[in-house]
């Protein structure tokens, strides 16, 4: 069968990860690389055998044979560039956050629904180790029903120094890291309802919130509680890692710090490890999100293959990013929320 033909844009700091895991499957060519610094493009090309370097990105789409395009910048250009792939007849993979805006993201999402072409948000919180663990104690149903949920992510770690923009957000926190816990939260508990939260800027150097609360009700009645912080000076700090808490008609499970999984499943008790692998190319603490990035990619071309949509489809993180809103309505109306649906346009 023929390679999945791809074209990578913005060679920045994340991106790395999608080209190191891009060149570990082997039913992707990475024919170009692009960045509108004409340097970094041309490094990439050059450490990860791209065919070509643009730095361009509407060159790349007019002068190259495409069958998707892998969008790894910041949100403020997505829309633009995801509508050109669109306008191209050429399939997606963009990062999270979709877009800044409700209008943007759906904008993006629908300009795929018409070009009849299949759309992937790098959303790869979901598709880490101990998360697909969690996933699967579910699914098997070794605590039956869930009823509650409790989903927390606390760090001081320095993410600035690597990703200094968002220090500069209006929203920060939320937008930037909580996606992914309430992209978990719809996994492991279904669709949310009902949304109430409430936003903190500890760190005065931010101009967005650092800490974020947030109580939801869902469809099958479970309630949950979603928790992230930047601004806890806490010891062992434990970034990247999400920890979690769901009890169930049947009994409970929890993701601990290190990778602990302890399930209790009617009355029997039992612990085990779901630490991440490490890759030749990741490195601690990252690697469970770098093995994500390789999952997630893995599972794009999957579904590619199989003609199918993948599990984070523009359709499917509207309903991410609609939390997400709802979250910050909320903490600026005080306010319970219900969240946005879309509906393709
Ligand atoms: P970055 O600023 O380091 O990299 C972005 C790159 O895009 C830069 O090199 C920039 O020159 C380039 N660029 C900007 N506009 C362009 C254009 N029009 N055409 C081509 N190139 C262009 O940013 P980053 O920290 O790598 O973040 C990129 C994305 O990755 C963000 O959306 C961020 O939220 C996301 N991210 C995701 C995870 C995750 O776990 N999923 C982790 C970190 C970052
Ligand atoms: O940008 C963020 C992400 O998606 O995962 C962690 C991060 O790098 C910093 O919050």
């Amino acid at each position: 069968m023929a390679k999945l033909r791809l074209g990578l844009i913005g060679c920045g700091f994340f991106a790395r990860n999608h080209l190191h895991a891009w060149r570990m499957i082997p039913e992707v060519e990475l024919v170009a690389v692009c960045d509108i610094d004409p340097d970094k493009a041309e490094a990439a090309r050059i450490e990860f055998g791209a065919g070509k370097a643009y730095s361009d990105a509407a060159a790349m789409l007019r002068d190259e044979r495409l069958d998707f395009v892998d969008i790894a910048t910041t949100m403020g250009t997505h829309r633009m560039l995801a509508e050109l792939a669109a306008r191209r007849g050429v399939h997606a993979v963009v990062q999270k956050p979709l877009a800044p805006s409700w209008e943007d993201c759906t904008a993006i999402a629908d300009a795929f629904h018409r070009a009849g072409r299949r759309l992937m948000v790098h959303e790869n919180f979901r598709f880490q180790t101990p998360i697909l663990a969690v996933r699967a104690a579910i699914a098997e149903g070794r605590i039956g029903k869930p009823h509650f949920a409790q989903i927390s992510f606390r760090s001081g770690f320095d993410v600035y120094a690597a990703q200094p923009y968002l220090a500069k957000e209006d929203r920060f926190i939320l937008l930037d890291l909580g996606i992914h816990l309430l992209d978990i939260l719809r996994v492991l508990m279904g669709e949310v309802v009902s949304v109430q939260c409430q936003t903190q800027r500890v760190n005065p150097r931010m101009v967005g919130e650092d800490v974020a609360t947030a109580l939801f009700r869902h469809e099958s009645g479970a309630v949950s509680v979603v928790d992230c912080s930047y601004a806890s000076k806490v010891e062992p700090d434990l970034f990247p890692q999400t920890l979690l808490k769901v009890e169930g008609e049947k009994g409970s499970l929890e993701l601990h710090a290190d990778y602990r999984l302890r399930i209790v499943s009617e009355g029997k008790v039992s612990e085990c490890s779901v630490e991440p692998n490490l890759l030749p190319w990741s490195a601690k603490p990252w690697h469970g999100l770098q093995e994500s990035v390789l999952n997630a990619q893995l599972h794009w071309v999957e579904a590619m293959r199989a003609g199918r949509d993948a599990e984070t489809s523009g359709a499917d993180n509207l309903k991410t990013y609609a939390l997400v809103m709802a979250c910050y309505d909320s903490a600026r109306s005080n306010a319970m929320v219900k969240p946005k649906v879309w509906l393709p346009g």
